[in-house]
C-alpha cells in the first residue's frame, strides 16, 4: 500500500489537529447515528495521538469501548476530477468511517493503514464532514487478543501483553489525490553481484485507459539517472552500484511514470535501497556480510500522547540510538507508524518487523481467569477466527513495509505458546503465507522462557531463532552468577539442536532511576548494568548468537499490577530519555567498532 505523497500530479493535506470526540461507553452513537450532526458534548482530541492520557479523566483513561472522533474539511475546489482518497495511518484496534452521511470504510486492526475511495461522496469546493469510531475492545479473534469482562462497576479490558492498551487515531490521517488511472501499488526487490545491482519491479495500475504504458526511471542519491526500463514489471540493473548497508542508508529513487498518449498521467516515486538479505547457516548476512544486531525492543510510548506518532521523539529516539551505538531494533510489539521504517531507510537503520501478535499465550495468566486455566488454542480462546485476523495482520503488514530496505525479517507473533501440537498447526499457514507474500526475507516469531528449545514447536518453522529471555530477573533473581550458568546452557541447547542464527530479542531488567547499591540488588541502576555485562560475556562465548536486543530501549506504560512500577521499568533510558547506568554500559560495548 503506497502512502500518499505530493508532487504535480498528486496533493495530498494531513487532517491532524483537534478533533470533535466523545466516548461512548453505553454505545449509543450507532443507534442514534452520531455520524450525522456534530458530536455531543464539547471536547476536543488531538490528531495524532492516544485518548488515553491527555485528559486527566479516568474515564477516558480506562474506557472500555467505542470512541467518536469527529472534523470538518473543505476539499479543494481544484481537485474537481481527481480521484480523492481518505486515509487512515492507524486506528487502534478498529473503526468505522463516515464522510457525512455515508460509510466508507470499515477496518479491523490497530496499526496499519486503510484508506477509501471518496471521489463520489466528497465535493471540491465544499466541506464534508469526517465521522470516526475507533473501538478499543480487545477480544478473542483480534490481535492483539483479550476479553472484556464485565464486573458490577463496568467494563474491564482484559489481556495477555504487557503494555497499556492505548486506543485512538494514533497516526496521521490524510486526505489526498490521484488520478484517475494512477498507479496503485509498487514493488520491488532488489539483488547484487559484485558491483551489479538489481532492482526488480512490478507496477500495479488502476483505472486503466487504454493505451497506458509505464516508464520506470532510476535515479541516484544526486537525482542522475542509472537505469531505465518500459512495461509495468521488469529488471533494472546499475553498474558500480552504492548498496543500501547497515550504518549507510543509501537511497536511490524509483520513478514510476504512467504515459497516455504522449503525455505523463500519473508518477510515483519510491525509496529504493539495494540490498541483500539471507541466512546462511548461523550467520545472518546483509549484502553477504555476518550482520551481528545490537540495539532494542522499543514501544512507541510517551507521556501524554501515549502511541501518537511525533517526529520530534522519533528524531531524538534515533539520535539516541546513534549514541549508543546500537544498528537495529525490533518494531515490538506492533507495526510502528511508516515515518519511523523512512526514516530507519534514510539512517541505515535494521528494523525487525513484527505483527501485532503478542499474548498468544495463556499459560502466562491462568490466575486472572477466576484461577481457572484456559487452553491457549481452543474454540473459545485463539481459535481459527483468530488466526483469521492474524493472517491478515500480516498481509496488511507485508503489503505496507515490503519495500523498505531497513526492514530484513519478519516477526509473525511475540511470545505465543509454542510447545504445543495445536501451536504447531496454528502458525504452519501463518508462516507459509508470510514466505509466499514475500520470498525475499527471512521469517521468525519470538519464542518465550518457558518453552525452551527441547520443546518448542514452532522453532522448527522459522529461519532464524529469536528468544526472549530473563535469566537473573524473572528466575535466579539477585543471583547473576546462577543465571549466567543457565543463560549459557540455554544458548548452547538452542546452537546446537537448530543450527540457525540466534538473535536474543529480549534480555533485561527493571530499574528504578535513582535507585542504587553496590552489592547486586535487582531494581538498582548497577543491577541492571552487571546483568547486561553477563549478558554479553555469555553471547561472546556462544559463537551462533548474531543479535543482542535489549528490553527495552526506555520505560513503558502496562496496565496496573503488582510486577509494575508506574509501568515497566527494563527500560535503559527512562520514559522521558535520561540515561540510566546501563546506557553507558551498551555505549561503551556497543560503539567500541
Ligand atoms: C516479555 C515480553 C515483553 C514484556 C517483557 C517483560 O517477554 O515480550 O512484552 O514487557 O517480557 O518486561 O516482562
Amino acid at each position: 500500500m503506497l502512502r500518499p505523497i505530493l508532487n504535480t500530479w498528486r496533493d495530498r493535506r494531513t487532517l491532524n489537529g483537534l478533533w470533535r470526540f466523545a466516548t461512548d461507553p453505553g454505545g449509543a452513537g450507532r443507534n442514534q447515528k452520531w455520524w450525522r450532526a456534530p458530536l455531543p458534548g464539547r471536547v476536543e482530541m488531538p490528531v495524532p495521538a492516544s485518548y488515553n492520557d491527555v485528559l486527566p479523566d479516568p474515564a477516558i483513561r480506562d474506557h472500555v469501548g467505542e470512541a467518536w472522533y469527529q472534523t470538518d474539511v473543505v476539499v479543494p475546489a481544484s481537485w474537481a476530477g481527481e480521484r480523492v482518497v481518505l486515509r487512515f495511518d492507524a486506528a487502534t484496534h478498529r473503526a468505522v468511517v463516515w464522510v457525512d452521511d455515508e460509510q466508507v470504510a470499515a477496518h479491523e486492526g490497530g496499526y496499519t493503514p486503510f484508506e477509501a475511495d471518496v471521489t463520489g461522496v466528497v465535493r471540491p469546493g465544499r466541506a464534508s464532514r469526517i465521522t470516526v469510531v475507533v473501538d478499543n475492545r480487545l477480544a478473542w479473534d483480534s490481535i492483539p487478543p483479550g476479553y472484556v469482562e464485565q464486573t458490577p462497576e463496568g467494563s474491564r479490558q482484559r489481556y495477555y501483553h504487557d503494555f497499556f492498551n492505548y486506543a485512538g487515531l494514533h497516526r496521521p490521517v490524510w486526505l489526498y489525490t490521484t488520478p484517475v488511472t494512477h498507479v496503485s501499488d509498487v514493488t520491488v526487490g532488489t539483488g547484487l553481484a559484485g558491483t551489479t545491482g538489481t532492482v526488480d519491479y512490478d507496477v500495479a495500475i488502476a483505472g486503466i485507459a487504454d493505451g497506458v504504458e509505464t516508464h520506470v526511471v532510476l535515479r541516484d542519491a544526486t537525482g542522475t539517472e542509472v537505469a531505465r526500463a518500459a512495461g509495468p514489471s521488469g529488471t533494472l540493473t546499475v553498474s558500480e552500484v552504492h548498496p543500501w548497508r547497515p550504518g549507510e542508508g543509501y537511497l536511490y529513487t524509483l520513478d514510476v511514470e504512467l504515459w497516455n498518449g504522449g503525455s505523463r498521467a500519473d508518477r510515483y516515486s519510491l525509496n529504493v535501497g539495494i540490498r541483500t538479505v539471507a541466512v546462511d547457516g548461523t550467520r545472518f548476512l546483509i549484502n553477504g556480510e555476518p550482520f551481528h544486531f545490537t540495539g532494542f525492543g522499543m514501544h512507541e510510548d510517551h507521556a501524554v500522547r501515549g502511541k501518537g506518532h511525533d517526529d520530534v521523539s522519533m528524531v531524538h529516539d534515533f539520535a539516541l540510538l546513534d549514541w549508543i551505538g546500537a544498528n537495529s531494533f525490533r518494531t515490538s510489539h506492533y507495526p510502528y507508524a511508516e515515518e519511523i521504517l523512512d526514516y530507519a531507510d534514510r539512517k541505515g537503520l535494521v528494523v525487525i518487523d513484527e505483527t501485532a501478535a503478542v499474548g498468544l499465550n495463556l499459560g502466562l495468566g491462568g490466575g486472572i481467569l477466576q484461577g481457572a486455566k484456559r487452553p491457549t488454542f481452543s474454540e473459545e480462546t485463539i481459535s481459527d477466527a483468530t488466526r483469521r485476523t492474524h493472517l491478515q495482520a500480516i498481509r496488511e503488514l507485508v503489503a505496507r513495509d515490503k519495500n523498505h530496505p531497513s526492514v530484513v525479517l519478519w516477526s509473525i507473533a511475540n511470545e505465543p505458546e509454542s510447545h504445543t501440537e495445536e501451536s504447531k498447526k496454528y502458525f504452519e499457514p501463518l508462516f507459509a503465507e508470510a514466505r509466499r507474500l514475500d520470498p525475499g526475507r527471512p521469517v521468525g516469531f519470538v519464542n518465550m522462557m518457558l518453552s525452551p528449545s527441547g520443546e518448542c514447536l514452532v522453532t522448527e518453522l522459522a529461519d532464524v531463532v529469536m528468544i526472549n529471555r530473563y535469566f537473573g530477573w524473572y528466575t535466579q533473581t539477585g543471583d547473576l552468577a546462577a543465571a549466567e550458568r543457565e543463560l549459557e546452557a540455554d544458548l548452547r541447547a538452542w546452537a546446537s539442536r537448530h543450527r540457525k542464527p540466534i538473535l536474543v530479542t529480549e534480555y533485561g531488567a527493571d530499574t528504578v532511576a535513582g535507585l542504587h547499591s553496590v552489592v547486586p540488588q535487582p531494581w538498582t541502576e548497577e543491577y541492571q548494568a552487571e546483568l547486561l555485562e553477563m549478558y554479553h560475556r555469555v553471547f561472546d562465548r556462544v559463537e551462533a548468537v548474531v543479535g543482542e536486543h535489549v528490553w527495552n530501549f526506555a520505560d513503558f506504560a502496562t496496565s496496573a499490577g503488582v510486577f509494575r512500577v508506574e509501568g515497566n521499568k527494563k527500560g535503559v533510558f527512562t520514559r522521558d530519555r535520561k540515561p540510566k547506568a546501563g546506557a553507558f554500559t551498551l555505549r561503551r560495548r556497543w560503539s567500541r567498532a
